[in-house]
């Protein structure tokens, strides 16, 4: 790889704990949850942190969706290629968070709130599904003056390329208007995943003001079909819904834009703005007894594609990237990825 600066993927969303077990029928029940969501928690769920670690022999694992992906890009990239910003606690669970990032190289900079607990996620597996259930805690403090403090806006205009979580529409969406606005001026490409139906559902008014800005936008099938129903697409054809996205007006006209849609082991579809041929990209299914779980599969697809979109790689092995680092994660438990570090070997 050629000589490049530092930090030149910033990654903008909630670091959280996850607190994973292997469950069953009678807990998702017990916390009426669903096999396969991810919502944040109301008071009905607040036990569950608790009743996972005494009775489920549950796991501290580092999670955060889009801190997952960062993990996943500064895997595959050159050392200090990435840096990811978030809210905190000053608390063993921040730790924890700061420990699994130093082992991946990925750069922290936490807005840390000494008074909040760090925010952690409850993520019940059953099967191939998870489902996830999320107290945000000093997540949810995220702010402005944080990404405008000098050092960090450093870091911000010395960046090439942005990720956004989606689920930061909860938290914060000045900010990732601020980083949306900031790429679309400098011609740098702005990427947002759509993290969960209940965003496209419940946080509609900041994702479609940031719509504009979406160089590249990805999402799951399900993701995929929340959006079509909150928008009245009228349709729950994956294909024609990544068009419908790859479409939608777009403010940095230098740049089409892409919608990637990812469908478990089905294939992950590519639409490119302008372009009425949608592409298929099939997935390498792994043998089923080789999956740990699928927490963070996600995650570690754009984290995958981001290395390759911040790389310069071709759009076909950026995605090969996503998929390559998501059959990587699902082998591991929950959203991490193996050491000592495998090598991606390019297919072209
Ligand atoms: C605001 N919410 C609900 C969330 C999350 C979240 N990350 C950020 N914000 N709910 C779950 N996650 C994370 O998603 C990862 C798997 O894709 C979990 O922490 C988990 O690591």
């Amino acid at each position: 790889m050629a000589a490049h600066k530092d930090y030149r993927l910033l990654c903008l969303e909630n670091p959280l704990l996850d607190i994973q077990a292997f469950g069953n029928e009678d807990l998702l029940k017990k916390y009426d949850l669903k096999a396969n969501d991810a919502i944040l928690a109301e008071p009905k769920h607040l036990d569950i942190y608790e009743d996972l670690l005494n009775n489920y022999d549950a796991k501290l694992i580092a999670g955060g969706a889009a801190q997952n992906t960062a993990r996943g890009a500064q895997y595959i990239l050159p050392d200090n290629s990435v840096v990811y910003l978030g809210g905190a606690g000053d608390d063993k669970y921040a730790a924890i968070l700061r420990d699994a990032c130093k082992q991946a190289g990925l750069r922290v900079e936490y807005r840390v709130d000494p008074k909040i607990p760090t925010g952690r996620c409850g993520v019940v597996i059953t099967g191939h599904n998870r489902s996830m259930c999320t107290e945000l805690g000093a997540a949810n403090h995220y702010d402005l003056e944080h990404l405008k403090r000098p050092d960090i806006w450093a870091l911000v205009e010395n960046a090439e390329a942005y990720y956004v979580g989606g689920y930061h529409f909860t938290v914060c969406p000045p900010a990732i208007m601020e980083l949306a606005k900031q790429a679309a001026e400098k011609n740098k490409p702005f990427i947002l995943s759509l993290s969960a139906p209940f965003i496209a559902q419940f946080f509609k008014d900041p994702l479609d003001e940031s719509a504009p800005y979406w160089d590249y936008v990805i999402g799951n099938e399900t993701e995929a079909e929340a959006y079509a129903e909150s928008h009245g697409l009228g349709t729950k054809d994956v294909k024609e819904i990544a068009k419908a996205l790859a479409n939608l007006p777009k403010a940095n006209s230098q740049r089409k834009r892409v919608a990637v849609i990812t469908q478990g082991t089905e294939p992950t579809i590519v639409a490119i703005q302008g372009e009425d041929q949608v592409k298929e990209f099939p997935v390498h299914e792994i043998p089923k007894e080789k999956i740990n779980d699928t927490n963070g599969a996600g995650d570690a697809f754009a984290g995958g594609f981001c290395a390759g979109v911040v790389d310069g790689r071709s759009l076909e092995e950026s995605v090969d990237m996503g998929q390559w680092l998501a059959r990587l994660s699902i082998q591991e438990l929950g959203p991490s990825y193996p050491f000592p570090k495998q090598t991606y070997t390019s297919r072209q």
